[in-house]
């Protein structure tokens, strides 16, 4: 089967050219000058006349069906990854997530259950790894041979997925001696705990307060902890979920020393604002994530790290609670609404906005949202650029269109958006899955049997 993807903008992380793409069952088999690829040689035709046409996106951070609070995230394995399909994103790596007192190895075969032959696009796993002990630590060894070889650890949440520096020292140092990342839930958590109980003991129960005791200062501690620690043990760190400009500025200065310092933000930091956890009714539930939401004044610098390279990786932190019956939990008591937003499927487009308003370039959108994730977990070239013999994930992106974001046209399955009534211009049209047609303005035409696991090389970037 061979489809030409012709008279497109084809792009990398240097910009655009004008190129038509060959795919060749489920791989690129070349990109070509326009019209070296005879026409009647091709089964299928594409035009992608004043489209762009781009690697898929690779969200690097969902939490599909995560167990948390008493409760899951709402979207599963089929749910979520069609709602990413929809959006341009054509590989997610989700998060098996270690419960206190089981194994790393029973952890990932649970999350290949919930996984495997569910899946609409390709996937991959990180490890959550909540209980440090000599068996973990080399259960982690077994993890990189299966392909995951990135850990997240929490600075975050006392008695539930909390680390001390001591667990986190020990597995940065296994970390060290085989070279996979470190991923870090930089936040005080033994700080925090203690700020929200004061609060609701005076009476402050509300959403709002989630993000006033969670202040961007235990963030930007927590995150020079782990740099420390990192630096102590010569491990590769990745800081997930970057919001605050505190935390910016370490892992900058860490970067700056030629440290193996990397750092995501998530659209929700460049775009929504502590001010959205303060809607009246409730409503500032829908908000609650954790790090949460900033001052407005920190998106400027987020966008610059953006820039600089110092966030290298956008990712979403997908984790969507419904309202009605799940955020609806903590209305007496902030710290019982579940933590975490959907937005798998809006990256692209809002990331592309960045564009559109003169925060990134064409490149920047690209490498941030597929390039560098497919570098920065071992994906790439299979992953995050058009080239001969890369999958063929593929984007056909129309820059002009417009569309309002809301609930009632998303395909995320829960009950609200965080991004509302937000206008964008720019809009997927067709997107391919290994070669396969999945999103078209006929409609999804892919399966949630599609998507194979992907087993990863460790990070790319490592000096
Ligand atoms: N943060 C969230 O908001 N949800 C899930 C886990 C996390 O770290
Ligand atoms: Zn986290
Ligand atoms: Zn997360």
């Amino acid at each position: 089967m061979r489809t030409l993807i012709k008279g497109g903008t084809v792009l990398d992380t240097t910009g655009g050219i004008t190129a038509d793409v060959l795919v060749e069952d489920e791989k690129i088999a070349a990109v070509t000058a326009p019209g070296v690829f005879d026409e009647a040689a091709a089964d299928e035709i594409i035009d992608a006349t004043d489209r762009y046409v781009l690697p898929g996106g690779i969200d690097a951070h969902t939490h599909m069906e995560m167990p948390f609070g008493g409760t899951f995230s709402h979207d599963t394995f089929g749910t979520g990854t069609t709602a990413a399909a929809w959006g341009g994103t054509t590989t997610i790596i989700d998060f098996a997530v270690q419960a206190k007192g089981t194994s790393l190895l029973s952890t990932l075969d649970k999350w290949h259950e919930k996984a495997d032959g569910n899946c609409a696009i390709d996937y991959g796993f990180h490890m959550i790894v909540s209980d440090v002990n000599d068996t973990t630590l080399k259960e982690m060894e077994t993890c990189i041979d299966g392909g995951v070889g990135s850990f997240k650890m929490f600075m975050a949440y006392p008695g539930v997925f909390y680390s001390t520096d001591g667990e986190i020292l020990r597995a940065m140092q296994k970390a060290r001696e085989t070279g996979a990342t470190i991923m870090m839930h930089a936040e005080n958590g033994i700080a925090i705990d203690e700020l929200a109980a004061q609060a609701v003991a005076s009476g402050k129960t509300d959403p709002v307060q989630h993000g006033l005791v969670r202040p961007p200062e235990l963030e930007g501690e927590a995150t020079s902890r782990a740099i420390t620690l990192a630096k102590v043990t010569g491990a590769p760190l990745y800081i997930v979920h970057l919001s605050a400009a505190q935390a910016l500025a370490a892992v900058a200065q860490a970067r700056g020393e030629g440290q193996n310092v990397f750092a995501e933000t998530c659209p929700q930091y460049l775009y929504l604002s502590i001010e959205d956890m303060a809607k009246p009714d409730f409503e500032g539930a829908k908000f609650v994530a954790s790090p949460p939401l900033r001052e407005k004044k920190h998106q400027a610098d987020l966008w610059r790290g953006l820039r600089t390279n110092d966030l290298s990786v956008v990712s979403t932190d997908h984790c969507p609670f419904c309202f009605k019956d799940q955020k609806e939990l903590g209305r007496t008591d902030f710290r019982a609404i579940p933590n975490g937003m959907p937005g798998v499927e809006h990256r692209m487009d809002l990331l592309h906005q960045g564009v559109v308003a003169g925060e990134i370039s064409l490149g920047r959108w690209v490498e941030a949202c597929s390039t560098t994730p497919a570098r920065m977990f071992g994906l790439y070239p299979r992953k995050g650029v058009l080239a001969p013999g890369s999958d063929a994930d593929i984007v056909i992106y129309d820059p002009t269109a417009r569309q309002t974001l809301s609930a009632a046209t998303h395909h995320m399955n829960v009950d609200y958006s965080a991004y509302e009534g937000f206008e964008l211009t720019g809009k997927v049209e067709i997107v391919l899955s290994r070669g396969k047609i999945v999103v078209s303005p006929a409609g999804f035409s892919g399966s949630t049997t599609h998507g194979k696991f992907l087993s990863r090389d460790l990070c790319q970037y490592l000096n």
